[in-house]
Order: structure tokens, then sequence, then C-alpha cells
């Protein structure tokens, strides 16, 4: 039973039932009590860990699709938590996770750490629940395909990058709602060299995730996550990528995971695009 039924129960229980005598309180506070404690089981095993692959790093989970912090998923975790490995176009396989441990590096100690055997290298995302994250599949589309250039070059140039050059690394397509219209993630990454700058950002340099989906009849461009630099800026040039896009607290919505890197730490964030917008839910990461 989920905990929203148990509540629903647990609120209608006092309309039902008549209190006549004080043996028949009892028995009602005790029924009450009950409920409480089948709740609280209801809500451990409903919750719905998710763990980065690659780091082991443990982002938290989901609860009635509610997202649920890293400390609060990692209570009811004893050791041996059955997962289901995704990717970005597939599911890989299973795997069983250990309980959550506290990071071995010193730099990354308030990240919890979940051990997953072999580790496959297309794996991104362990997910402990029954539904299928991968209810959609993404499609790498043609990176050069004019509109997405226009798009890019737009975008930039809002951003105050004068003479942009238009580098896109890879386009996704894939319907994030569902609703049968395919909406386009755009990777866009410009740095001096093919991988960041050692030590700083350059200007003109960027990185950045875009999404464009139509909303209320318009196509609109929406900034995921991104760095653009204008001028000289003593900053680390970050990376960002799309390793996968998947639904992971059941809703049938796909969250967009972004990944970022820089020359001495990289981040993971799921980001939510339920509402109007798509919000940060869930991160792991660390560097100095
Ligand atoms: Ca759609
Ligand atoms: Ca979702």
């Amino acid at each position: 039973m989920s905990t929203l039924k148990l509540f629903a129960l647990l609120l209608a229980t006092p309309l039902v039932a008549t209190i006549r005598s004080s043996g028949q309180r009892a028995a009602h506070m005790k029924c009450v009590g009950l409920l409480l404690l089948l709740s609280a089981t209801a809500m451990a095993a409903d919750l719905h860990p998710i763990v980065e692959v690659d780091t082991g790093y443990l982002f938290g989970g989901s609860a009635d699709g509610k997202w649920i912090k890293a400390e609060k998923a990692a209570k009811p975790m004893k050791g041996r938590t059955a997962f289901r490995v995704f990717g970005l176009t597939q599911e890989i396989g299973k795997a069983t996770g250990g309980k959550p441990k506290p990071a071995e590096a010193e730099v990354c100690a308030d990240m919890l750490e979940v051990s997953l055997p072999s580790k496959s290298k297309d794996g991104v995302i362990a997910l402990s629940a029954p539904w299928n994250a991968l209810p959609r599949k993404p499609q790498i589309a043609d990176p050069t395909q004019q509109v997405s250039v226009d798009a890019v070059r737009e975008f930039l140039e809002s951003r105050r990058v004068t003479d942009p050059q238009v580098k896109i690394t890879r386009i996704l397509r894939v319907d994030l709602d569902g609703d049968g219209e395919e909406e386009m993630l755009i990777n866009a990454t410009n740095y001096p060299h093919d991988e960041p700058p050692m030590d700083t950002a350059v200007p003109g340099g960027y990185s950045m995730v875009l999404l464009r989906r139509v909303v209320a009849g318009k196509v609109q461009t929406e900034l995921i996550a991104g760095d653009f630099y204008v001028k000289d800026e003593s900053s680390p040039a970050y990376v960002y990528k799309v390793p996968a896009v998947l639904d992971l607290n059941g809703d049938g919505m796909l969250e967009i995971i972004v990944h970022s890197q820089y020359y001495e730490g990289s981040e993971t964030t799921i980001y939510d695009c339920s509402g109007g917008k798509c919000e940060a839910a869930l991160s792991v990461g660390c560097g100095l």
C-alpha cells in the first residue's frame, strides 16, 4: 500500500469509527499507532536510491516522486541493495550495492559512497526501483543542422560572447515529457584546445547544455547548465556533458543528467524539468 493511501486511511479512520467507550477508544488509538508504524515502513520501502556508477556517490533518491537527499536516503540502506544500471540508450544490467559510507578521499568526505561491483563502462546511473527509467531513448542527431547552429549562436550572443564560434559537440533528441513531441538537448563546448585549459578560462570560451522545447506553441531555448567567459578570468574552465536522460523518480518525465568537469574536480547533477523550468534536484561531486 502506498504512503498516500495509508495517510488517506488514517484521516478517514476517525470519521468512520464512532467511539462509545474508553475500551473502544484504546483500540482506536492502537489502530492509529499501527497505521503510523505501517506508514513509516511504507516510507522506507518506497525510497528509491540513486547512485552515480563511475564514482559510487549516492545522489539520494526519491519517494512517491519526491526527491530525497543522500543522508536521508542512506538510512534505510542496510547493504545488499538491488540496483538496475542505466546508460544513455539502454539498461546495462543489475548490480548489488553495499551500505553507504563516507567517501575515502578527504576532499570528498561529505559524499556518501555505495560500492558497486563490476562497473560497466557504459553504465551512468544505478537506480533501485521497479519502473523502467528509460521509457523513451535519446537519439543522437546531426550536430551540423542549421537551426541548431543558429540557436546556439543566438544564445551565445545573448550571453555577451562576441563573434561566437559555434561548436556543437552533441545533439540528443528525446521526448522528455512523453507528449509525443521530441525535445532537443544541445551540448556545445568551445575551448582553445579540445580539452579545457589546464588553468584558467579565456575570452570566447564556453561550455553549455541547452534545452530546446515547444512551450505554448513556440520554440524556447533554455540553459540547463553552462559557463561563458567573456574576459580573462582566473576561474577554472568547466566542460559540460549529458551522459544520460532518465526517469529517476518514476513520474514518467525524464530527468536530464549533466556532468561537469574541470582540471581537478567534477560534479554530476540531476535536473528535474517537470515544472516550467528545469531545476537541479540532486547533485554529487567533489574537487579542490
Ligand atoms: Ca515532449
Ligand atoms: Ca522523472
